[in-house]
């Protein structure tokens, strides 16, 4: 997978993307991260890439040229073109996992200023925000694209890691435990030292259902789940989530 961030703050992005797993999955040619620097695709003086609204207004507009230079010097024919604005589609597990699996180059513009030219849309697959509130530019948000992007792309981090994840089946993760097994008389539940895989995995599901159902009932299915879970749920329905 290639991604290619058109940014006016390329170090911002250079920053990030060279730590961690992001890091090793670069090292490990799992992914390509090209930062492209939008000044360097301005024909006007001073390197200029924004100006005043037509009409009036305050703010400044990100101009169409430099934003198309840059995104035409790098679309091949399988390309897929993002534009991070808080006005786009929002950002959720199922897209991620829908371009970890289906696309193999993709151009995230970051929108910056009071906006873009609207004439940008025209050279955009698909407009993008991640939530409902104001960044002062794209760069977090594009970040959040690659990262979810790649830990979902095979051989980046084990796949159990991520089969179980948050809105993995529409539920949320279950809780964990590590060591120490009593911390100031709190105690791990006693099945997860069992050994017992069986008992695991159901009081896992349950943690699923009960996470969900307490933090986040509007992610709850009834079509996804199965009957056991139905009657888990009806459980907490009558203990309050207890
Ligand atoms: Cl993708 N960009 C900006 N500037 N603000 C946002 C956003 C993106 N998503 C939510 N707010």
């Amino acid at each position: 997978m290639k991604f290619s961030i058109i940014t006016l703050f390329p170090n911002l992005i250079n920053s990030y993307i060279s730590e961690s797993i992001i890091k090793r999955a670069i090292e490990k040619n799992k992914i390509e991260i090209e930062v492209l620097d939008l000044r360097n695709f301005t024909n006007y003086s001073h390197n200029q890439v924004d100006d005043y609204q037509f009409g009036g207004g305050k703010g400044m507009v990100l101009m169409v040229e430099p934003v198309v230079n840059a995104i035409e010097s790098c679309k091949t024919k399988n390309s897929k073109v993002i534009l991070t604005s808080p006005q786009g589609k929002t950002w959720k597990q199922n897209l991620a996992r829908e371009f970890a699996k289906n696309e193999e180059h993709i151009i995230i513009i970051c929108g910056h200023y009071e906006g873009f030219d609207e004439r940008i849309l025209d050279y955009v697959d698909l407009e993008v925000s991640i939530g409902d509130y104001v960044l002062t530019g794209g760069e977090l948000a594009s970040l959040i694209f690659v990262d979810s992007i790649t830990r979902l792309i095979d051989g980046v981090i084990a796949k159990e890691s991520h089969q179980n994840d948050s809105f993995e089946n529409d539920l949320l993760d279950h809780p964990v435990y590590t060591k120490p097994i009593d911390f100031r008389g709190k105690k791990v539940p006693e099945v997860l030292t069992s050994g017992h895989h069986a008992n695991i995995d159901k009081f896992r599901q349950e943690g699923r259902l009960k996470n969900t159902y307490n933090k986040r009932p509007d992610l709850l299915k009834i079509d996804n789940l199965s009957v056991s879970d139905l009657d888990y749920l009806e459980v907490l329905k009558n203990t309050k989530g207890e």
